[in-house]
C-alpha cells in the first residue's frame, strides 16, 4: 500500500496520484456508517452555496480526537504515503466529510487549496490532501475535476463566487486550454493524493445517489501559520495501527 518511486514521479509531475481500493468495503461500510448515525458530522455539517445558490454540505474539524475519523486521519496507509509525496515529516491540519446530496448537492468552483490556506497564513505550499471517495464518484454526481499538471503554475489569485473562494475566472478561461481535465471518478475506499496548488473543481450531483467523500489534509510539520491566533498544532501527525478503524465499526 506504499507508493512506488513510479506512481511519486506521477504524483510530481501531474500534481495528483490515485490509489485504487487503499480502504476495505468493511473500512468504507464503518466510516459512512459514521455519517448517517454519529454525532460528529451531522453536528458540524453546512451548506456552501456555489455560484447559482446550490448548497454542498461540508463538516469539518481540526482536531484530531479519537474516533473513526482519527483512526482513518492517522492510518499509516494514508500518512505514510503523504510522508513519501511532500518528503517530510507531516502534521495532521484537518478533516472535511463533503456531502452532496442527490439531486441537489452544489458544485465547487475552480480553485486551489492553497488559493485559501495562504489567506490563513502558511507560509509555503508544501501542504497536500487525501481524498477518500465513501461512496462511488463519478461524472453524474459530480466527481472531482482536475487540470492535470496544474500545480506547477503557482498559486493564483482567488476571488468570492458564491460562498466559495474560486481561482480567478478569466484566468481559468484561458489556462484551462492548456491542461488535460481529469474526470477524477473512483470506486469507493479509493484515495486521490493531491497538491494544495492542483486546481480542482466539481459539478452539482444531478444523481439519484449521495456522493460523499472525506478529505484530509497535511501541513509540512515545519511549514508556520502567520497568525497571532494560530489554529494549527505543529505536532508529528500520530499513526495508528493499520486495523484501527475497524476498532470503531
Ligand atoms: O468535494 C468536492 O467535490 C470538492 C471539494 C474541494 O474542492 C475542496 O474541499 O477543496
Amino acid at each position: 500500500m506504499y507508493l512506488s518511486a513510479k506512481a511519486v514521479a506521477d504524483y510530481e509531475r501531474d500534481g495528483f496520484v490515485l490509489v485504487p481500493d487503499l480502504f476495505t468495503p468493511a473500512e468504507v461500510k464503518a466510516l459512512l456508517n459514521d455519517v448517517e448515525s454519529g454525532e460528529k458530522v451531522a453536528q458540524r455539517t453546512r451548506g456552501v452555496a456555489d455560484r447559482s445558490g446550490r448548497k454542498a454540505g461540508i463538516a469539518l474539524w481540526s482536531e484530531l480526537g479519537d474516533d473513526i475519523w482519527a483512526a482513518a486521519s492517522t492510518c499509516p496507509r494514508i500518512v505514510n504515503n503523504i510522508r513519501i509525496l511532500l518528503r517530510e515529516e507531516v502534521a495532521f491540519f484537518h478533516g472535511k466529510v463533503m456531502l452532496k446530496e442527490a439531486k441537489s448537492g452544489g458544485a465547487w468552483e475552480w480553485h486551489q487549496d492553497y488559493g485559501y490556506w495562504y489567506d490563513q497564513g502558511y507560509v509555503f505550499p508544501r501542504l497536500m490532501s487525501a481524498f477518500v471517495a465513501l461512496d462511488p464518484a463519478t461524472k453524474e454526481n459530480g466527481c472531482l475535476q482536475v487540470l492535470r499538471g496544474s500545480h506547477q503554475l503557482g498559486r493564483l489569485s482567488h476571488e468570492a463566487v458564491g460562498n466559495q473562494s474560486g481561482a480567478d475566472a478569466r484566468r481559468i478561461d484561458k489556462i484551462e486550454k492548456l491542461f488535460e481535465r481529469v474526470h477524477c471518478e473512483m470506486t469507493p475506499g479509493s484515495v486521490l493524493f493531491f497538491h494544495c496548488n492542483l486546481l480542482h473543481t466539481s459539478a452539482p450531483n444531478e444523481s439519484e445517489h449521495p456522493r460523499r467523500s472525506f478529505i484530509i489534509c497535511y501541513n509540512a510539520l515545519d511549514n508556520p501559520q502567520l497568525t497571532d491566533k494560530p489554529t494549527f498544532e505543529q505536532r508529528p501527525c500520530p499513526v495508528s495501527s493499520d486495523n484501527a478503524i475497524l476498532q470503531f465499526a
